[in-house]
């Protein structure tokens, strides 16, 4: 298991599609393991292959709150896809492990119901609301290029890409 080093925003990697998973094998494996380990190590609740630099369609993520009275429900989704989602919205002040210390509203729907193959390439099908539901929709949103500060005015995008950038300067400078 190692830690994976999370790309910050703005990065082309970022901002690309992703490719489906085809391959089951150890090395799938593997990766899995190392972002469900960097996630909880950043720690985050959710982490996609994108922002680790990996592009493959495969995220991780465990909503579970309170580690300490209910047990963590690590996940690995591959090849995720939405096939239902609510009319009923919910609004959530989400934040970014590839955009640090920013946090904005943003509103989804409230439930989704998604498909996706487990780490051993079993199909699986599962509804999701709350944090789940949010949590989930913007880890698929990163397997596809998009970011949760693309649902922003452009001028407060903008404000956040300028502070990111120079986060990035001053690390690049230590
Ligand atoms: O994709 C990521 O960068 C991981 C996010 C996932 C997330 C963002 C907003 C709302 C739900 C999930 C990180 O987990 S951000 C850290 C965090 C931690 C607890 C609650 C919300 C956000
Ligand atoms: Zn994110």
């Amino acid at each position: 298991m190692s830690l994976k080093e999370i790309l910050i925003h703005p990065d082309p990697r970022l901002k690309k599609e992703t490719a489906p998973v085809a391959e089951f094998d150890r090395e799938l494996a593997r990766l899995a393991d190392d972002m469900l380990e960097t996630m909880y190590d950043a720690p985050g609740i959710g982490l996609a292959a994108p922002q680790v630099g990996v592009m493959q369609q495969l995220l991780v993520m465990d909503c579970v709150k309170e580690a300490e009275t209910e047990k963590p429900r690590p996940m690995v989704l591959i090849n995720p896809q939405v096939i239902w989602a609510s009319d009923e919205l919910s609004t959530y002040e989400e934040g970014c492990l590839s955009i640090p210390d920013q946090y904005a509203d943003v509103t989804r729907p409230a439930e989704v119901k998604v498909r996706w193959l487990g780490v051993d390439g079993t199909p699986q099908e599962e509804q999701f609301s709350g944090l789940w539901a949010t949590c989930v929709q913007h880890e698929i949103d990163h397997l596809h290029g998009k970011l949760f500060i693309d649902y922003l005015k452009p001028m407060k995008r903008q404000m956040i890409t300028r502070k990111m950038q120079k986060l990035k300067r001053e690390r690049a400078r230590l």
